[in-house]
């Protein structure tokens, strides 16, 4: 069970002495086991490549960053033994903003199971269209890689992803843009919605 991030209010958050509100937008790591999902949240917060990390740890981490010249506290949840069902495994991807579907190009079977993660979120916030960025990850192991660039893009493409190539090793490649490129769509999805709202109470 993820352990509530310090800080972390729901919707926006005050720093002390200063009471501008900042957006906070919550970002979930999801995809198969040994893929790298705790090694590129690492990497994000704590600037390390961690080599062996307990695969069954879930937990979140919170993060100030300033993008596109406008700051906002990142909220992101590094999801652990996705398999199984849980109320609990809803109800974080209901409150996920955006999500990181990662694979790794060694792995052919954490490749094909990228469409279920796709369906499931999609099915549990009920909408096609949201935040989602297909992530290759470990592309430092040339060598021992399975999946193509090619093959990633036309995935990305059918399920209507944006895609990433990263490596979590030092040095990291793309890890922090994974992140930033999902805070860019969380924010151009709300500017999508408060368009509508405001056309909908004219209406
Ligand atoms: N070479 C390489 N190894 C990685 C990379 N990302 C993760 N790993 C390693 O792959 C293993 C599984 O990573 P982990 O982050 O625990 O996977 P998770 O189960 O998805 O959280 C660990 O030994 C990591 O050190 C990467 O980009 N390159
Ligand atoms: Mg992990």
């Amino acid at each position: 069970m993820p352990k509530k991030a310090r800080g972390a209010l729901p919707g926006a958050m005050s720093l002390p002495g200063d009471n501008t509100q900042l957006p906070v937008y919550r970002i979930v790591v999801v995809g198969d086991g040994g893929v790298g999902k705790s090694a590129m949240t690492l990497q994000l917060i704590q600037k390390t490549f961690v080599i062996e990390y307990d695969p069954t740890i879930e937990d979140n981490y919170n993060k100030h960053w300033e993008i596109d010249g406008k700051i906002c506290l990142l909220n992101v949840l590094d999801t652990a033994g996705q398999e199984e069902y849980s109320a609990m495994r809803e109800q974080f991807l209901r409150q996920g903003d955006g999500f990181l579907i990662v694979y790794s190009v060694t792995d052919t079977t954490s490749f094909e199971r990228i469409p279920n993660f796709r369906d499931q979120i999609i099915a549990v916030k009920g909408k096609e269209s949201l935040p989602m960025i297909l992530v290759a990850n470990k592309v430092d192991l040339n060598t021992r890689r399975k999946i193509t660039e090619e093959q990633g893009l036309e995935m990305a493409q059918k399920l209507g992803m944006t895609y990433i190539e990263t490596s979590a090793k030092d040095p990291p490649q793309n890890i922090d843009e994974a992140f930033r490129q999902a805070v860019r769509l969380i924010r151009r999805q709300e500017e999508k919605e408060e368009k509508k709202e405001k056309k909908c109470s004219i209406m």
